[in-house]
């Protein structure tokens, strides 16, 4: 063949693979048999091989093949990437449609293009000139990873658009899941190699999108839908959201065909149902619908808030619910000795995961849903939380099923167990002193970022320090030795060193820090701010007597007892002054205190909620609070600002009712500017 012939036959190769591809990953109707489609693959290869200046970027074969990368660059999206407010009720949906009307102005209903919510990664694709040149995680919706390789091995995702006069730019948000199929032939290929198998198709594609690898990438079968446009340059925009979906489909690019248009409020209700009645014959997982308004005309116009559009909305399904047998109820003591039933269940996968544990939360629950051992009963999850026990199967009861009773010692050490009027909580008596298990909860927390903050001392390694008798009280943390920590199973000397290199670099700390790792009851992180500013010594707080302890403003009376109380006990105090003598310090914090700052936000208080892009919460609840603001807990009329991070929930929803502004991380910074240097 003529090297024309062969170039010519390279193109045409071109086109038959992607058409087949097309046909078989986004129209799902196949014109060729695998073994077909194959020997095209194959001899477009054998040609690229004998003739690499042949072989191009955009070529069939190239969907896997880069090498692995050290790690992601980080992508600015061109225009960023919003999430979606949830709605779980009917009556959130009424009232998103409400709003969307007024704000709107609109004297008719609203037409909404209603959209199965994939529970999987949103991803930003890149096309230039029709060719795809790169794709992005979200990330903070700002900037992203750059996933280009790994998105290629995605088969539906054309790396040319279809199409004649393709826009110079156009970026296109989608997506990325694992389907059912791909979920089962990938646990079957890893238990095939004896390897761990995935909990679920969530977090396999996640996890995929993220190797560095893109071979890695390729093995899991990842699948995408489109469903938004970023940045378009050199096209016209389409007038409606459903014509959106026509258009990208007609470019070549998978989307739902569960996708519909919606003419009002009980219209998207009605998919709604439907869609919940056939969610488990869908071929993925989906975990609501997004209704978005049709008109991208009015999206503009309707804008955004924070980083959610005013335009759309996600309508979340309820929390999956499965029946199993409960085996046997156990009683967990925390650290403040509070007893909770836990369920010990039958494994059932619910919600995405396998739960053998469930929470009963406390006796009363117990007695009120009527739970007995043996029982079958409903067990729910809903996204991250913990799977509590909703409600007993009566009618499978078996004769005979015992009640259960509080025990009347503590499981642990076997101190009574009490209960005060009138609290639903149940507590082993034994307190720090007697309990093993308020001794090894106490410790995780005295440990724990916000109090102590001993790096590297987690939950996993506090239980072995206790089972090992190494620790028993807080203040054995600081006489621990390099050998016997090094003796414990998985730790050699290096990390013994590391943990107590950690442990001494706690011990400066704040009075704040301290007073609140202790752990008493009542006395949170709050609190234990307050009592460091009053007292201003360790000395003084413990030579407190309860009534000027009452006395203080913004202390409640319980937290002041409790504060009392911890402090009159001789094997406390012992234990404190064990740390001291350890080397405990509170050396007064630097020069730039607070004071010396203009209290610019005095008199105003904010509300914190979400995931921010540039600090956690507390560090900015601490830099507000430099500036003289006070950072409530929840929103009221008396709110000055909401500031609304990522995943932001029910504390938007009320801001938005009531009126107070809402802040995203750029009106943040805008507030915190006093104290840029
Ligand atoms: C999902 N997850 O299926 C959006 N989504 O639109 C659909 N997510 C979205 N749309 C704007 N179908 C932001 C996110």
């Amino acid at each position: 063949m003529s090297f024309a012939k062969t170039k010519a036959r390279v193109k045409a190769l071109h086109k038959a693979l992607n058409e087949h591809n097309h046909r078989y990953y986004v129209l799902d109707d196949p014109s060729v048999s695998d073994a077909q489609y194959d020997e095209l693959f194959h001899e477009l290869r054998n040609i690229e091989e004998e003739y690499p200046e042949l072989l191009t970027e955009d070529s069939p074969t190239q969907r896997v093949g880069s090498a692995p990368l050290e790690s992601f660059d980080s992508v600015v999206h061109a225009v960023p990437m919003l999430s979606l407010g949830n709605a779980f009720s009917p009556e959130d949906l009424a009232d998103f449609d409400r709003q969307v009307i007024e704000r709107l102005d609109s004297p008719e209903q609203i037409t909404y293009v209603a959209e199965p919510k994939l529970d999987g990664l949103a991803v930003s694709l890149r096309y230039e000139n029709g060719k795809f040149i790169q794709g992005a995680t979200r990330g903070d919706g700002a900037t992203g990873e750059n996933v280009t390789a790994n998105l290629k091995t995605i088969p539906s995702i054309p790396l040319n658009l279809r199409g004649k006069n393709l826009p110079e730019v156009l970026e296109v948000r989608g997506e990325v899941f694992m389907s059912h199929a791909a979920f089962k032939a990938n646990n079957e290929r890893l238990e095939a190699n004896g390897q761990k198998l995935f909990v679920n198709p969530r977090n396999a594609a996640a996890g995929g999108l993220r190797q560095l690898d893109s071979k890695k990438t390729a093995e899991r079968q990842l699948s995408i839908y489109c469903y938004g446009l970023g940045e378009l340059r050199g096209a016209s925009e389409p007038a409606t959201q459903f014509d959106m979906f026509a258009w990208l489909k007609s470019l070549g690019l998978p989307t739902n065909g569960e996708v519909a248009r919606c003419q009002g409020h009980d219209a998207c209700y009605r998919y709604y149902e439907a869609l919940g009645k056939k969610r488990s014959t869908l071929p993925y997982d989906i975990d609501g619908v997004v209704f978005k308004v049709d008109e991208l005309r009015l999206q503009r116009e309707l804008g955004q808030r924070s980083r959610a559009p005013r335009w759309a909305i996600a309508q979340k399904f309820p929390a999956e619910e499965v029946t199993t047998k409960l085996d046997s109820i156990d009683w967990q003591v925390g650290r403040t000795g509070a007893l909770t039933p836990v369920a010990r269940l039958e494994p059932v996968f619910v919600g995405g995961v396998t739960v053998t544990n469930a929470t009963l939360h406390n006796i009363d629950e117990i007695e009120r849903k009527d739970v007995r051992v043996g029982d079958t009963v409903v067990v729910r999850r809903a996204g991250d939380v913990i799977p509590e026990v909703a409600r007993v199967v009566l009618d499978e009861r078996k004769k005979g099923a015992r009640k259960v009773a509080l025990p009347a010692k503590c499981p642990v050490c076997e101190s009574a167990v009490a209960r005060a009027d009138g609290d639903v909580v149940a507590r082993c008596t034994g307190g720090l002193g007697r309990c093993g298990a308020q001794q090894r909860e106490g410790i995780k927390h005295f440990a724990s970022r916000r109090a102590m903050d001993i790096d590297g001392l987690g939950d996993k390694l506090v239980d072995q320090l206790t089972d090992a008798g190494l620790v028993t009280t807080y203040a054995d943390v600081f006489t621990l030795e390099v050998d016997a920590v090094a003796e414990l199973p998985r730790l050699a000397k290096k990390s013994a060193q590391n943990l107590i290199n950690s442990i001494n670099a706690s011990k400066q700390t704040t009075l704040a820090r301290f007073i609140f790792a202790l752990g008493i009851r009542e006395v949170g992180e709050t609190t234990a701010g307050l009592l460091a500013d009053k007292f201003k010594t360790l000395d003084a707080l413990i030579q407190a007597d309860e009534v000027s302890l009452q006395g203080l403003k913004d202390v409640g009376p319980v937290a002041a007892a409790s504060v009392a109380e911890f402090f009159s006990h001789g094997n406390n105090l012992e234990i404190v002054n064990s740390m001291i003598a350890a080397g405990v310090a509170f050396p007064p914090p630097a020069e730039q205190a607070s004071t010396d700052v203009e209290q610019t936000l005095d008199g105003h208080t904010y509300v914190l909620t979400g995931t921010l892009a540039e600090m956690t919460r507390d560090e900015a609840k601490a830099l507000l609070q430099q500036l003289g603001a006070k950072v409530s807990g929840s929103v009221s009329k008396k709110t000055t600002a909401l500031i609304a991070g990522e995943k932001a929930g029910s504390k938007l929803t009320k801001a938005e009712s009531l009126g107070v502004p809402v802040l995203d991380d750029a009106g943040l910074k805008e507030l915190l500017r006093p104290l840029s240097p």
